[in-house]
């Protein structure tokens, strides 16, 4: 069975296919195939956004007789809310300081505007995927969540984004400074696909 992800980021690409295992789900990126959409992300809410990206995809499979019968089609929307900054940049997340501007310039952006606060606990975050799941006519969400703490520096080279600041007290570490497999173990992203997976698990359409 065909998953087929409405994303152009291949950071959440690699996470999907490392996430999903089960092979009875072939996952595809819109590069593979060969498939050119840029969804303009102008929702309220990451549910909505997610919904803007799965159902371009949609329309777009359909318009070109691309759709198979049991294909799933999903999207993920994600960010990063800081409580002390009101949740931002929440669902302006990848477009905050600009779509194409460095993350090491966002990160240090981050990092000053967390300047006054010096203790740690001041400093809590979560990240958060909503994932928008198009299964048999329907539309379904499934979200995750991690929670953690805006570092004093940026440190680490794994994952991407706002990795190298997020910093997660269980391990002691930056979320960049975890092996890729350790993050694909506990993070948003695997919450969320997790919850997705349980779903087309207990499917009957899916498993007729
Ligand atoms: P698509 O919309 O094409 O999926 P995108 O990168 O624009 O790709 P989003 O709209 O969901 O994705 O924006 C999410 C932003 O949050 C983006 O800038 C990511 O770099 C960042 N982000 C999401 N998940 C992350 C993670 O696991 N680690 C670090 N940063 C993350």
């Amino acid at each position: 069975m065909r998953i087929i992800i409405s994303t152009n980021n291949q950071n959440k690409i690699k996470e999907f296919k490392n996430i999903i295992k089960d092979e009875k789900y072939n996952i595809f990126s819109l590069k593979d195939l060969n498939i050119n959409i840029n969804s303009i992300e102008n929702g309220n809410s990451f549910n909505e956004n997610s919904y803007i990206k799965v159902s371009d995809l949609k329309n777009y499979m359909i318009k070109n007789k691309l759709l198979l019968e049991n294909d799933i089609l999903i999207a993920d929307d994600s960010g990063l809310c800081i409580d002390k900054l009101n949740g931002n940049p929440g669902i302006n997340s990848a477009r905050f300081m600009g779509e194409n501007t460095d993350f090491n310039i966002k990160n240090n952006e981050i990092l000053k505007l967390l300047l006054e606060y010096k203790k740690i606990e001041d400093r809590t975050a979560y990240f958060i995927s909503v994932i928008c799941a198009y299964i048999n006519n329907s539309f379904y969400y499934f979200e995750g969540k991690m929670q953690g703490y805006i570092n004093f520096s940026i440190s680490g080279n794994n994952g991407f984004g706002y990795d190298p600041i997020f910093f997660i007290k269980e391990y002691n570490k930056n979320v960049a400074e975890l092996d890729i497999s350790v993050k694909n173990n506990i993070s948003h992203r695997y919450k969320a696909i997790n919850k997705l997976l349980d779903f087309l698990n207990n499917y009957s359409f899916i498993n007729k």
